[in-house]
């Protein structure tokens, strides 16, 4: 029963078109990843026929056209009907309509969405779950079913009502399937399991369900891709952090402290800027560049990678870094511990007089290791860090481990800013095998000391961060 189908575009297209306000946008925007699609509480939001098209690597597996919603539905039906000359000449009928109403604004809207309808688009109808069925959705129900296009009906939930079952008995009469999906609530699985029910709508067309397969299989090895993307800048992040340290000219007579309080700023300026930077790639890769972290009291991603309080929520306890010590030699020998925190300081010339103030300079969290010695040019250098802190880079990657799962769970339909309170994130200690972590600690002690990682060390240390990545 293909033969009403008009000639498809090499890759599947569906119009999502209903009532107003019923959340058919932001189906578009969950289905198409896209932030763009414009979404809000007032109703006619969406005044034109719009296309989004899901690609990965420039591929395009799917098109949606966003649609307004109808607004003379039993005005359209009563034209339709007065101009019937039977079942064969059904979609004919509608292409008539829209011929004639094309540049009348009372049909605006039903012109809109019926056009892509009519250029080919299988029908998604969105209905509003939470709340009654009603006749007046009859007349769309049987405006599109006039259109002769294949047809399915998602049923989405907007508040908390639950009106599924007089729906589901309505939405029979008219659609063959008939699907819940929760619009701001679907997760990548939910997605992928509607798109293979989208499958059906080509009845029987063989090259219809194949690009429906193509694009699940697409975006089931993209969503590795962009883990493994995101595993490895961490690992660049955990490389840059870890490795870099300020220097500066440190003359007999300067103000030491205030030095060493200037490079550490510098420093811990550069390692908040570098995870943002982070941030942003994950965000991009997952189509959620504009997404906003809000900063609040309880948010603990917008808390500063520097305060106790991400120590304590991101770091590793005390306990496990003391095993994790142990294991590695990361805290022992040779230097000299000034804090609880685990700094470790190593006096230069003329830094005695340095001690008393450590305090002050580093706050609480007493980060870095600072260093004098002579520069080559003559004269005394002055260089804060590395960061030795060994909980530091247990800190960056939790926090780095916590704003990717939420970012990938994100759905496209929600607008509102990304808040986290430290409940929801999972502590490192969860996603870490004893063993990794120890091989982890050994990787990050390489890169203070060395600077850097060989190209196997670096790795297996991504591996291990992908390893930790909680799937979405
Ligand atoms: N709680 C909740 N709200 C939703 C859901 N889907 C949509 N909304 C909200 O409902 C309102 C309308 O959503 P849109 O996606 O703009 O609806 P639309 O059908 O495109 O609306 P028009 O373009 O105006 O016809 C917005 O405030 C959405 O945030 C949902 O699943 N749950
Ligand atoms: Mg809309």
């Amino acid at each position: 029963m293909t033969s009403h189908l008009v000639i498809r575009p090499s890759h599947p297209t569906f119009a999502i078109v209903g009532h107003p306000n019923k959340g058919k946008s932001s189906i578009v925007a969950t289905l198409a990843e896209d932030e763009s699609v414009a979404i809000s509480p007032d109703p006619g939001t969406t005044r034109i026929a719009r296309s989004f098209r899901m690609r990965i690597d420039d591929q395009v597996l799917y098109e949606l056209f966003d649609t307004p919603g109808f607004q003379r539905p039993r005005a359209i039906l009563d034209w339709l009907r007065q101009h019937e000359r039977g079942a064969d000449a059904r979609t004919q009928v509608v292409r008539e309509f829209v011929a004639q109403h094309a540049n009348e604004d009372r049909y605006r809207n039903e012109v809109e969405l019926l056009k892509p309808i009519l250029a080919g688009a299988g029908v998604l109808y969105v209905v509003d779950g939470a709340h009654p069925y009603g006749a007046e959705y009859e007349a769309e129900m049987e405006v599109l079913r006039w259109t002769g296009q294949p047809r399915m009906a998602l049923i989405n939930m907007i508040g908390p009502g639950d009106y599924v079952e007089e729906w589901r008995r309505a939405l029979n009469q008219y659609f063959s399937i008939v699907r819940i999906f929760d619009a701001q609530r679907a997760d990548f699985s939910k997605r992928l399991e509607l798109l293979r029910a989208f499958r059906e709508l080509g009845e029987g067309d063989d090259r219809f369900s194949a690009a429906l397969d193509h694009a699940v299989n697409v975006l089931e090895a993209d969503r590795k891709e962009r883990r493994r993307r995101a595993a490895s800048e961490i690992t660049d992040l955990l490389i840059d952090v870890l490795s870099w340290h300020e220097v500066a000219p440190a003359p007999e007579h300067a103000d030491q402290a205030q030095l060493v309080k200037t490079l550490s700023e510098r420093l811990m300026s550069r390692v908040r800027i570098r995870e943002q930077t982070a941030r942003r790639s994950v965000q991009e890769w997952y189509h959620h560049g504009a997404l906003e972290i809000r900063e609040q009291a309880v948010d603990v991603l917008s808390e500063d990678v520097f305060s106790d309080r991400s120590f304590v929520v991101f770091g590793l306890s005390t306990k496990q870094l003391a095993m994790t010590g142990a294991a590695t030699g990361a805290v022992a020998g040779g230097v000299i511990d000034v804090a609880a925190g685990g700094a470790s300081l190593l006096l230069g010339a003329g830094l005695g007089a340095l001690l008393g103030s450590m305090g002050a300079v580093f706050g609480a969290n007493r980060l870095a290791k600072v260093q004098v010695f002579g520069a080559p040019m003559g004269g005394m250098q002055l260089q804060v860090g590395p960061i030795t802190n060994p909980n530091f880079p247990w800190v960056i990657l939790g926090r780095a481990l916590l704003h990717h799962r939420l970012v990938a769970e994100r759905n496209h339909a929600r607008r509102e800013a990304l808040v986290v309170d430290a409940i929801s994130g999972a502590h490192l200690s969860d996603s870490l095998a004893p063993e990794a972590r120890k091989r982890m600690a050994r990787a990050f002690k390489r890169i203070r000391e060395d600077g850097g990682l060989s190209a196997i060390d670096r790795e297996q240390l991504c591996a291990d961060v992908e390893a930790s990545i909680i799937v979405a």
